[in-house]
Order: C-alpha cells, then structure tokens, then sequence
C-alpha cells in the first residue's frame, strides 16, 4: 500500500468522507461514476411513467401533488449529475451514455402506467423501495454523493406518502376503485423488488463497494427489509400481496418471500422490458426539443459573466 491508499483506507475506517480533491483509487473513482450516474438516469426515466398521468390526475390536489413529484425527481437527476461531475466526468458524456442505449437505468421504469392506481402503488412501493435503498447511502464513503442522499431522501418520503394517500383513498373507495388499487399491487409488487438489484450470490459489485463503505446493506437484506415493511402495509389497504409464499418466519423475524423471475429482471435490464423502446425514445425527444433551452441558459451566463468582468 502507498502513503497515499493508507490515508485513503484510514478515512474510511474512521468514517470520513472522502471528497473530490482527496486521492482516491481509479476502481473507486469508476464505480462511484457507474452507479451515481445510473442513479441519476433512474431519476430523469423515472419522471416519464408518472409524468403520463398528470394530464389525467383526477382533481386538483392530486395534479399538483403529482406535479411536484415528478418535478423533484428532475431535481434529484440534477443533485446526482452534479454529484458524478465531481467525479471529472461530465455530464453531457453520461447523457450521451444514456441516449446511445450504453447506460442503465432502473429496471422498474420499464413498466407501463396503465391506470391512476399505478400513480398510487408507485409512489408506495417504488418510492418506498428508493428510500429504503438511499437511506443507507446517506452514509456512503463519498462526501457528495452521501450529502445529495440526505436531500432525497427528505422528498421521497413525502413521495411515498403521497402514493399511499392514493391507495387508502382507492381501497377505502368503491368496488372498481378496490379492485385497481389491486390489480396495480398485482403489476408493481415483483418488479419493486426487483429494483433492489440482483440476489446476495449474483450481484458482481457488492462485496467492493461494501468494503469501500459505498454500499452499507446488501441487495438481499434491504429487499428483506423493503417486504417486512411492505406487508402491514397492506394489510392495513385491506390488499393482497400476490405471493403464495409470503409468510411470517417466527425464527427468522422475517417474512418469507416466494422466488423473483430473475429471467424477467435480467430481460428488462438488457433493453427488452415492456417499455424500454419506448422510455428512450422520449428521453432523447425530450434532450433534443430541449436544445434551445440549453443555449439560452449558455448565452445568458456567458453573457452574464463577461459583463461581470467588464464591471470588475
Ligand atoms: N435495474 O452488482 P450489482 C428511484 C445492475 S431511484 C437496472 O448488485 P450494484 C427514485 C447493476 O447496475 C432508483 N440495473 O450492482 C424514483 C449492475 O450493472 P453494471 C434507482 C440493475 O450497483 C422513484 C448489475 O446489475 N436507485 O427509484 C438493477 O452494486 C419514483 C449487477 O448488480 C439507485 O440507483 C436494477 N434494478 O447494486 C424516481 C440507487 N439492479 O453496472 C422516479 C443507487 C442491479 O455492472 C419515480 N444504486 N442492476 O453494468 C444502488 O444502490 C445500486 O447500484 C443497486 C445495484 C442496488 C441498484
């Protein structure tokens, strides 16, 4: 080890944060870039299933509900950008990446919103599964990264309660309005567990970004987390979780779960998920129409700057 890796190692052992201008290993440098800048493209794709429904939200509260939620998932991208740019990447770079089909992004996105109930179990079950995911990054080794963590957190809670405010309101509704608070638990309960990556044995990068204090908790444990939350839950909407094997396991303290179709997550995570085509094509839409705003933002700083110098 050089001098430089022993001061790096001995920060992280005492749990300091490492930041930009520390040295830190190319391995540690790269993986923070790979898995902040797919964090950030889950933010932006993830404004595109909800963002479909705003237009359809059935009354004023919940359109201005569901409209600051999706607006603060974009702020989230910014944050995680923001956070990857410290890495020296930029982040026109890791757009292109997205854009070129080259990045990954999080499994779930790939999933339609097909009712207003898919509003409801989202902001329940996949925000609810971010937070549970994040909350342990707000401790990760990477001072930036774990600080832009403590923000997002903060606002996914109030996007989970707002998607649990949705299902109480639907189960506690008509008959029709029950059976689509179901039917939407039916559609999104395997794939929100999905979004906790890959078991324990199959996961490549667990083991390193565990020992470089990056990740705190495995893709196994939090899943195991994420259910024994998620039952009472609900029990309490009066909804069915539809699994035949999820049962309380007094012994383990936990409940036990039935097998993922790791076939399904793996196919979504190659590009052939129901609505990967579909996701990317309006993500590259949405850059290019918005190409003019880029520019002018450009030119007013320019702008801006140059008639600080002129001043100074
Ligand atoms: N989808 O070795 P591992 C949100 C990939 S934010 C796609 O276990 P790692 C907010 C993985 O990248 C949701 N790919 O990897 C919101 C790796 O591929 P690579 C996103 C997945 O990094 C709510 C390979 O499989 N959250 O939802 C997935 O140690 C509502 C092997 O896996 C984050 O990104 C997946 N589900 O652990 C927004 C949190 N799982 O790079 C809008 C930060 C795994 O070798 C609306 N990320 N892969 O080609 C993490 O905590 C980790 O990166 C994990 C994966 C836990 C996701």
């Amino acid at each position: 080890m050089d001098a430089f890796e022993k001061v790096f190692e001995a920060k992280l052992e005492a749990e300091e944060k490492i930041e930009p201008k520390d040295w830190m290993p190319e391995k540690y440098r790269k993986t923070l870039i790979r898995q902040i800048s797919q964090h950030a493209h889950s933010e932006i794709v993830g404004m595109l299933p909800e963002g479909n429904w705003i237009t359809r939200a059935p009354s004023l509260r919940r359109k201005v509900a569901l409209l600051a939620k999706v607006q603060d998932e974009a702020g989230h991208g910014l944050y995680l950008y923001s956070a990857a740019e410290t890495l020296g990447v930029e982040r026109a770079t890791l757009l292109d990446q997205l854009h070129e089909g080259k990045a990954k992004y999080s499994s779930i996105f790939n999933y339609p919103t097909v009712s207003w109930a898919d509003i409801g179990a989202i902001g329940w079950l996949v925000d609810g599964a971010a937070i549970m995911n994040q909350v342990m990054l707000t401790r990760a080794s990477y001072g930036p990264y774990a600080r832009a963590m403590v923000r997002i957190c903060k606002e996914e809670s109030f996007h989970q309660r707002q998607g649990y405010e949705i299902m109480m309101t639907l189960s506690n509704g008509s008959e029709e309005q029950k059976a689509m608070a179901q039917d939407a638990l039916d559609r999104w309960w395997w794939p929100s567990l999905m979004m906790f990556g890959p078991s324990d044995k199959e996961s490549t990068h667990s083991a390193q970004s565990m020992a470089w204090k990056i990740k705190r908790k495995s893709n196994d444990d939090l899943r195991q987390q994420f259910v024994d939350v998620s039952v009472p839950q609900a029990e309490y909407l009066g909804l069915k979780i539809p699994d035949d094997k999820l049962k309380w396991n007094e012994e383990r303290g936990h409940y036990d779960f039935g097998e993922i179709d790791w076939d399904e997550f793996w196919n979504v995570i190659k590009g052939n998920g129901p609505c990967n085509e579909e996701r990317l094509a309006a993500r590259v839409k949405a850059h290019e129409e918005g190409e003019w705003v880029r520019d002018a933002a450009l030119a007013y700083a320019e702008k801006h700057s140059n008639k600080q110098k002129v001043e100074a």
